[in-house]
């Protein structure tokens, strides 16, 4: 496939709940859409970088000027017949894996729609649904979040995730579980505590949760191991987990019993699938994260959650639950029985209305 242009779209689409959690709040999505033209084919790829650095060093601007001055200059023109060789060339550059994993999933859409077959099948994934859960964010009171918990689970939703910080933790959690006492129930902290406020996290012990999501710091991965020690309920790595490396490292000090895989953060498709594989044969389960994807993202999320070792529900939800309407046809619904269908057909399975994403576009560039 010979590699004829790439645009860069960066987007602005408004939520339609704002998003609080530990690190602040968000009231839009802010990524990259990356778009290849090979051949007459499209692929079509998503920089899950934010605004702001908050969750990850990298933003917007950081990945634009990676991809626009490394990543895209080193394929351009340049003929590829499959992945692996293409992101070779990115090996020198350190770190930036959001910039390069939007990259990347573009190829994969592009190199799967010139083989004809879908995302998930090009990544081995074998599921025709998945279960999905839903990410809450942190909410002004326990009825509001009672409320929400309440209307998710009616739309079908397998399961419950609330975002905690320190003193909106115990309490909500308490609230829900007294409600819903056998409902899926995880939290997710974004690091908003010590290794000090152990007696604190430890009282989250008797609530019966899936999980705790990186409650100590975003780089850490010993503290977290000592952690683990003294509580009962499994502890997932998400902002910690940057590569196959971090996820050997962790799971060897025991800092963690679940991993989550965000393509973006680890840096694509390619090292979430030697994730996913080395969890399998440790036995240690994963689920799909979410970075508030448009549809583009979304559709590569819901083809790796096909793939076997996925055995919780992931943070995909409906488009509707982000957006007002989303750039891509069909939008992604979740059923009553709270699955998602994974799109049988070519890449990722889904159309992209270019109409609407030059709406939300607030700076292109076209390489050629
Ligand atoms: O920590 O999992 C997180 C969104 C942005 C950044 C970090 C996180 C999240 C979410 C939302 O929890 C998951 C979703 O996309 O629904
Ligand atoms: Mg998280």
């Amino acid at each position: 496939m010979k590699i004829e242009r790439i645009e860069l779209y960066s987007i602005k689409m408004e939520l339609t709940h704002p998003f609080k959690t530990s690190m602040g709040t968000d009231y839009f999505v802010e990524h990259i859409i990356v778009k290849i033209n090979s051949e007459g084919l499209v692929g079509w790829g998503e920089c899950v970088a934010e605004g702001n650095p908050f969750y990850s060093y990298e933003t917007v601007e950081t990945a634009w000027h990676i991809l626009k001055d490394f990543l895209i200059p080193s394929i351009i023109k340049k003929d590829f017949e499959d992945i692996q060789t293409a992101i070779k060339l990115w090996n020198p550059i350190r770190g930036h894996r959001m910039a390069k994993a939007g990259l990347e999933s573009a190829l994969w859409d592009l190199i799967a729609k010139s083989k004809n077959i879908s995302l998930s099948e090009m990544m081995g994934g074998k599921r025709k649904k998945i279960e999905v859960g839903v990410s809450i964010g942190i909410q002004n009171s326990e009825s509001e979040l009672l409320k929400k918990v309440e209307g998710y689970l009616k739309e079908g939703y397998k399961r419950i995730k609330i975002k905690i910080e320190p003193g909106q933790d115990i309490q909500p959690v308490k609230a829900i579980r007294k409600v819903f006492p056998e409902i899926k129930l995880q939290v997710d902290a974004n690091s908003a505590y010590k290794i000090s406020n152990l007696n604190r996290i430890k009282k989250l012990d008797e609530f019966n949760l899936l999980l705790i999501e990186q409650p100590l710091g975003y780089d850490d991965i010993f503290q977290h191991s000592k952690l683990q020690k003294e509580i009962i309920t499994p502890l997932c790595l998400d902002e910690s987990i940057h590569s196959l490396d971090d996820t050997i490292t962790a799971i060897e000090l025991d800092a963690c019993r679940v991993i989550n895989i965000k393509p973006g953060r680890v840096g694509g498709f390619s090292e979430s699938i030697r994730i996913h594989n080395y969890c399998m044969k440790k036995n240690i389960p994963v689920w799909c994260g979410g970075m508030l994807e448009t549809g583009i993202g979304r559709a590569g999320n819901v083809a790796l959650a096909s793939l076997k070792n996925f055995t919780l529900p992931g943070d995909i939800s409906a488009s509707k639950r982000y957006f007002n309407i989303d750039i891509v046809e069909p939008e992604f619904i979740v059923g009553k029985d709270g699955t998602m269908e994974v799109p049988n057909t070519n890449g990722i399975g889904v159309e992209v209305n270019q109409k609407l994403l030059e709406k939300f576009t607030v700076r292109k560039e076209t390489f050629r």
